[in-house]
């Protein structure tokens, strides 16, 4: 996939290839991460790329769309049949885009949004002030109650009883339990609100159904597709037949211009692989392998947050250990483990320092480690932040490399690389 690139622009080539070096030889933790399959990879790489389609299926502003007009359907079709929506819309560029078209079809700038507040687990696109979410509309946070760290649905029906919201979002980005869906639907039926929930973390899992599904509960669902889901880089819009138009026009023209047509192909090709019993299966083991985890740090005097996990991540609590997150994801770094520092409940820290970090198990789980390795890899985390030293830090990196080797990654990329990874 890369010859071409190296006769082209060998300096971009080697870039590539010390990437494709980097997630083969390193242990990749990040929550949010995973590794695309070899055909998902291809379907992005393909002429799709070229063609302008503004519009969608059989209804384009261009010519010539017959062939990118079979991609979008059967995206459209295998995330219908997936995850049992009414309407779904491919096109958009990323989550962020998904919910903002969401918020701009039934919102008015300055309507009341009530989402969960970031430093407990949401989103930036969840209404942060920093984003145009927080910017456009009047933001309202609930979040998780302080003993048992999951999310204070008592604070949920409070607020929303104060504030009126027009628009209740819920999902997270570092929550580490199970979201019940049905209270959010009742309460906002109290108060005449919307619901939109934001799968992006869980999609695999509620594709699959081990997790609840939000689609009976929700006029809208928004998910990314790269995360558990395992496809493309991308967004994707579910929502009921009624919000079907203005969806479509406020994504297109509203919010975005062409789609990505070779986007869309290879999200086709991702869906095809997660309607196949093996993603099943991968699935269940990405939960299995988060709780041998959990249970292996838990084991070594790590606190987690809400005392553990029920889904693809764990979020850990390191003021205990004297060690700031900012520090860990470091020390983790130096030692070929790479996760990120995250933000715990009421965290005293600032963000860019952070009292926790974030770990997920989607993608070493994709490349076929199990249990048995997790405790391995708790063990390594364990020996890095209790003993950041260079030398702890050098041993650990060599049984990462030993580990990873018996685990290839893209070994057919790897041949492309003439030596370079
Ligand atoms: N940045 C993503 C994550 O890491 O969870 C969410 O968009």
């Amino acid at each position: 996939m890369i010859e071409e690139v190296w006769k082209v622009d060998p300096q971009l080539a080697e870039a590539i290839c010390r990437e494709i070096g980097r997630q083969a030889d390193k242990l990749e933790l990040i929550a949010s991460e995973n590794f695309a399959s070899m055909a998902v990879l291809q379907a992005q790489g393909c002429v799709m790329t070229n063609k302008y389609a503004e519009g969608y299926p059989a209804k384009r502003y261009y010519g010539g769309c017959q062939w990118v007009d079979v991609a979008e359907d059967l995206a459209r079709e295998r995330a219908s049949a997936l995850f049992g929506c009414e309407h779904v819309n491919v096109q958009p560029h990323s989550g962020t885009q998904a919910n903002m078209a969401v918020y701009m079809a039934i919102l008015k700038p300055g309507d009341t949004i009530l989402a969960m507040n970031l430093a407990h687990g949401g989103h930036l696109s969840h209404g942060s002030p920093v984003s145009f979410s927080g910017q456009l509309y009047r933001v309202v946070f609930y979040g998780v109650d302080r003993e048992k760290e999951v999310i204070d649905l008592d604070q949920v029906r409070d607020l929303s009883k104060r504030y009126r919201p027009k628009l209740i979002v819920v999902g997270a980005s570092a929550y580490p339990r199970t979201i019940d869906f049905a209270p959010f639907r009742e309460i906002a039926d109290e108060v005449g609100a919307y619901v939109m929930a934001d799968i992006a973390h869980i999609a695999g899992l509620v594709a699959v159904g081990i997790h609840p599904s939000p689609i009976p509960y929700c006029e809208f669902v928004t998910t990314t597709t790269h995360k558990t889901l395992r496809g493309p880089r991308g967004g994707m819009i579910m929502c009921r037949r009624e919000f079907a138009q203005v969806i479509d026009k406020t994504l297109f023209p509203g919010v975005q211009g062409g789609p990505l047509m070779h986007v869309i192909a290879a999200k086709a090709v991702a869906f095809k692989e997660a309607l196949t019993p093996e993603f099943k299966t991968y699935q269940e083991q990405i939960v299995k392998n988060a709780k041998a985890l959990a249970n292996a740090l838990a084991e070594r005097g790590f606190r987690l947050v809400s005392g553990g996990t029920d889904n693809h991540l764990m979020l850990v609590d390191l003021r205990g250990k004297g060690i700031t997150g900012k520090e860990a994801e470091k020390a983790l770094e130096d030692a070929s483990i790479t996760v990120n520092k995250n933000m715990i409940p009421f965290d005293p820290q600032k963000p860019f320092i952070a009292s926790g970090i974030r770990i997920g198990t989607p993608a070493v789980t994709t490349r076929g480690m199990k249990e048995g390795e997790m405790e391995a890899i708790g063990g390594w985390i364990s020996r890095v932040l209790e003993h950041p030293e260079e030398t702890v830090k050098r041993e650990v990196a060599s049984e990462v490399k030993a580990l990873c080797d018996r685990f290839p990654l893209y070994p057919e990329l790897r041949k492309e690389c003439r030596g370079v990874t």
